[in-house]
């Protein structure tokens, strides 16, 4: 299999951890990879580092007993101290060339707003763009508009490098984020805050499969 073609497969359902849903980073990981998802993001803005380390390491051996990839949110430092496959940056962390010096050929993911910023972060060598909000969420605040499944597929035909829809995904529309040309679709309250987080995971990667049939 090409890198390009795992890294897409293992995006198509990309599960954030967030404890802000009374669910702690371990539990909702391990009832995502139990379910079948092949990527998982750690993203947690409160804490000392050395707090955020602990728990990013935990997750980290849970996602090699997976065989999953694993992904830390705006943090390059604990990305690599926890030997994550990667980092995911927006507009207001590290700058994507001063990450690419930093850690090297790991997976960097940059959220965009549009096809312009999309461009632009695949110029710079972003391993895939995270688009959104696609759809009015909670779970973020100070977001722009939701930029619909228009959105997507206008920043979709922009770059070739995988795009993952984010944004108030959940299992009954996730198709329609696909069929507009998303690879994936990253999710936090879908899971974190689902009554049966493994269920919402399996779900979500039935529908995701299906859609792109
Ligand atoms: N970035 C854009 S929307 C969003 C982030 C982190 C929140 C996604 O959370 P949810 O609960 O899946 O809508
Ligand atoms: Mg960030």
């Amino acid at each position: 299999m090409s890198p390009r073609r795992s890294l897409d497969e293992a995006l198509r359902v990309y599960v954030i951890t967030s404890a802000d849903f009374g669910r702690g980073h371990l539990e909702i990981a391990e009832a995502a990879l139990d379910a079948g998802v092949r990527c998982i993001q750690f993203r947690e803005k409160r804490g000392t580092t050395r707090e955020m380390l602990h728990t990013a390491r935990a997750v980290r051996e849970l996602t090699w007993s997976y065989d999953a990839l694993f992904i830390v949110n705006d943090r390059v430092d604990i990305a690599y101290a926890a030997d994550a496959d990667g980092v995911h940056l927006g507009k207001e962390d590290m700058p994507l060339t001063i990450a690419r010096d930093m850690l090297g050929d790991a997976i960097i993911g940059i959220s965009v707003d549009d096809e312009r910023e999309a461009r632009e972060a695949e110029e710079g060598g972003a391993d895939y763009v995270g688009a959104g909000p696609v759809f009015p969420t909670g779970t973020k605040e100070g977001l722009p508009e939701p930029m619909g499944v228009e959105g997507i597929r206008k920043i979709a035909s922009a770059v070739r490098v995988p795009v993952v829809g984010i944004g108030g995904i959940t299992g009954d529309n996730a198709p329609q984020v696909i069929r507009a040309g998303a690879t994936g679709v990253a999710v936090v309250s879908y899971i974190a805050a689902a009554d049966d987080p493994r269920e919402a995971a399996k779900r979500l990667i039935k529908v995701v499969m299906e859609a792109l049939e």
